[in-house]
């Protein structure tokens, strides 16, 4: 079924300690996302970049955050821009670090909220980012974005007030291969359904899939996509600053991506941590795009959809 598709670039690179993914969204538009989501059949428009506010917010205690007056700028920005994505509309957010999702993910929550029904997240990434201002050794946001969109920590008065909030019980992680102690106690604590390589490895990536898509259909959710590229395996996308060995294969994420389209439940998208210094002649933007056009219907042969009209 066509659907309506804007692009939104985030071109935030703050969170991340490695310099690059400012040029994400261009790599994703060089690599003919648009045109590819056209030829599908979609009705796509490119909204531009979004620019960061310019803040200066008090300082945290821990001294080892990075940029934090430029990530809270990005935050509040895309927050904003998000908050304008009308209903009739699948925003496809082009990162960008995965701070985006700081700023795009409560954005949908409060969408969602507006015809009351529950948004649901799906979190594909080696990294559970789930650490907060106190707890990050690294000092750098993209690795914090959950603990804020949930609620489970405070980031007041740096992060804006949640327009709109998570409920950990509605989010589920796949591909988890990298997560710091502080992070292990803060999942263990909570509700978040978690699908790590190992459980990958002994039941296969369909299964955890299938189980929360089940879910999502049956409280009626708008479903988040949160895609961190290095959910992939290095090898076959190697345009990310944290690369982690043993991710998910090109044909687990293909599945990944015709599942959800089967589905029909996909109402956002982010593409994050997309760092094109890093690539070897496009490759990853190329896959990247490629994983898009999946999920919104690209398919080698027609199978019976559980898409809704
Ligand atoms: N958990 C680590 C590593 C990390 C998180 N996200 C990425 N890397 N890409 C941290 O820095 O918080
Ligand atoms: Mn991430
Ligand atoms: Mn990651």
């Amino acid at each position: 079924m066509a659907k309506h598709i804007t692009l939104l670039g985030a071109p935030i690179q703050t969170g991340a300690w490695r310099r690059g993914c400012l040029m994400g969204p261009d790599a994703l538009r060089t690599a003919d996302l648009a045109a590819t989501l056209t030829v599908l059949g979609h009705d796509v428009t490119d909204a531009g970049d979004v620019s960061p506010e310019v803040l200066s917010v008090p300082a945290t205690e821990n001294q080892t955050i990075r940029d934090l007056d430029l990530c809270a700028g990005w935050v509040r920005a895309l927050q904003a821009a998000a908050g304008k994505v009308t209903q009739d509309t699948i925003p496809v957010f082009m990162g960008g670090d995965h701070l985006m999702a700081a700023g795009t993910v409560p954005a949908m929550a409060a969408r969602a909220e507006t015809d009351g029904r529950p948004l649901f997240v799906l979190w594909l990434d080696a990294h559970s980012d789930i650490h907060d201002f106190d707890s990050t050794d690294s000092g750098n946001l993209h690795g914090t974005p959950v603990a804020y969109f949930t609620g489970l920590s405070d980031f007041s008065p740096q992060f804006p007030v949640l327009p709109g909030r998570v409920d950990p019980a509605n989010i589920c992680m796949i591909g988890l291969r990298s997560v710091d102690p502080h992070e292990k106690a803060a999942l263990a604590r909570t509700e978040i359904q978690v699908a790590d390589m190992r459980a990958i490895d002994e039941h296969g990536i369909a299964a955890p899939l299938r189980a929360f898509l089940d879910r999502v259909e049956a409280a009626n959710g708008h479903l988040h996509v949160s895609f961190d590229v290095d959910f992939l395996e290095p090898d076959i996308a190697p345009a990310v600053g944290t690369t982690v060995p043993g991710g998910a294969s090109f044909r687990e994420a293909h599945l990944v991506m015709e599942w959800l389209h089967d589905s029909g439940l996909v109402t956002s998208l982010d593409i994050a941590e997309l760092n094109p210094f890093m690539d070897e002649r496009g490759k990853t933007a190329r896959l990247m795009v490629d994983f898009v056009a999946s999920l919104f219907g690209k398919s080698v042969l027609d199978r019976p959809t559980r898409a809704r009209g």
